[in-house]
């Protein structure tokens, strides 16, 4: 599966791939971070279609065109805010993988970008956040022909190295 998975250091907004996974909030409506970035590079189209939507609730996804941005489609992943890990975050996290997965499963996409959902201002721990990401894009990819590759993409360097290190040892296990 490792060939099928690539992990970069960079901006998700410049990447021409099928889709690329937004860190939402259930608003819809954008925010900081790479939601903000994303709503930035895709223009207030996305923030029309977006209102029409009407929110998302957390785990869920969200598809839209990626209008302004290089890639196809924007999917919208509200991920949960870290609360002690005792309020079903660990689910709830997954199910943001896995729902942006049958997305792309769905529409029988290449390319898939993810970045590091829930990392930022909602507060998981990035080693446990990153784990689940792995594992659940790995199983994944053993069960499903689509998508058919699938790149983090991650803004800072240590949450890079850190993913790189966890595909590493995903892969010898
Ligand atoms: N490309 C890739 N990754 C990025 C980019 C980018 N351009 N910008 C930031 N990151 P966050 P969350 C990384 O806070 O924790 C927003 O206000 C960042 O370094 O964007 O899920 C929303 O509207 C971090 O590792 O998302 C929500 O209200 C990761 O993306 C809330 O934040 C996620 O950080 C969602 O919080």
């Amino acid at each position: 599966m490792k060939d099928r998975i690539d992990i970069i250091q960079g901006d998700i907004t410049e990447l021409a791939v099928d889709a690329i996974v937004n860190a939402a909030n259930r608003g819809l409506l954008g925010g900081g971070g790479v939601d903000g970035a994303i709503h930035r590079a895709a223009g207030p189209e996305l923030l029309a279609v977006c209102r029409e939507i009407g929110g998302c609730p957390t785990g869920e996804v969200r598809v839209t065109k990626a209008f302004h941005l290089p890639s196809t489609y924007v999917f919208h992943a509200v991920g949960p805010i870290w609360q002690g890990g005792n309020a079903g975050e660990p689910d709830l996290l997954r199910a943001c993988y896995r729902n942006a997965l049958d997305e792309a499963s769905n529409r029988q996409l290449g390319a898939l970008a993810l970045p590091a959902i829930s990392c930022g201002v909602y507060g998981y721990p990035h080693q446990e956040a990153a784990t689940i990401a792995l594992n659940e894009v790995w199983q994944w990819l053993v069960g499903h022909e689509f998508p058919q590759k699938v790149v983090f993409v991650l803004f800072d360097q240590p949450m890079y190295e850190l993913y790189q290190r966890l595909l590493v040892e995903k892969a010898k296990s």
